[in-house]
């Protein structure tokens, strides 16, 4: 992990706080923290949650594997270093977002369970929701949604989580999807509900 550089800064306690935010949205900042294999349904479902968020009165924001390569993490590639860069500056951009009172919705391949842990250890427990999208290999390479599978199966793609690249399955998520079994719908509910349980939102 990358170690304080700046010297000389100092951490300021602002007037307004988070509770303050939080009695604003009548919702308690979380981060839902989708992990699993390219295809497996994580931004799909995340954007059916932050949907059904929406239409309950709740303000949620989706951060997407693929938009945030065009933009903040646009330097950055898909060896371990890389991918561990970013998913430290996405947890560090939820963690903001959650924060903010926001349910910040984050749906990347994410494959280290170490870095899933830095995102869980920024913030109390209970508002992080590690959200496996459980679907085997052979079923994220049926649907291929973007081809990518059959690009990396012929070589074409270096590195493809799954296939020459590895991800590391989830020790104890808050949330299991079996988006094998599921529809979309079905999930969504399944994490709207756990939310509700655990009061985040009403
Ligand atoms: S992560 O491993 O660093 O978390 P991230 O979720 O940001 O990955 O990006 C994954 C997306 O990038 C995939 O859904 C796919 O569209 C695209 N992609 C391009 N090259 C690769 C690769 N080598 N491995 C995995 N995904 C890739």
């Amino acid at each position: 992990m990358k170690e304080q550089k700046a010297t000389n800064v100092t951490w300021h306690k602002h007037k307004v706080e988070k509770k303050d935010r939080e009695t604003l949205l009548k919702q308690k900042g979380a981060i839902l923290w989708f992990t699993g294999l390219s295809g497996s349904g994580k931004s799909t479902i995340a954007n059916e949650v932050a949907y059904q968020l929406h239409k309950n009165g709740n303000f949620s924001y989706v951060l997407d594997g693929d938009n945030i390569r065009y933009g903040l993490n646009k330097d950055l590639g898909f060896n371990p270093s890389d991918r561990d860069e970013n998913i430290r500056r996405i947890s560090e951009v939820a963690h903001l977002l959650s924060e903010a009172g926001i349910i910040a919705i984050t749906a990347f391949i994410s494959p280290y369970q170490i870095l899933r842990n830095f995102c869980r250890d920024l913030q109390e427990k209970e508002r992080f929701f590690e959200t496996y999208c459980k679907a085997s290999i052979g079923t994220c390479e049926k649907r291929d949604p973007k081809g990518l599978y059959k690009k990396a199966r012929a070589g074409e793609i270096k590195e493809f989580t799954g296939i020459d690249a590895p991800y590391e399955k989830p020790e104890n998520p808050e949330i299991i999807l079996d988006t094998d079994r599921y529809t979309v719908e079905q999930c969504a509910e399944q994490v709207i509900k756990k939310l509700q349980k655990q009061h985040i939102i009403k």
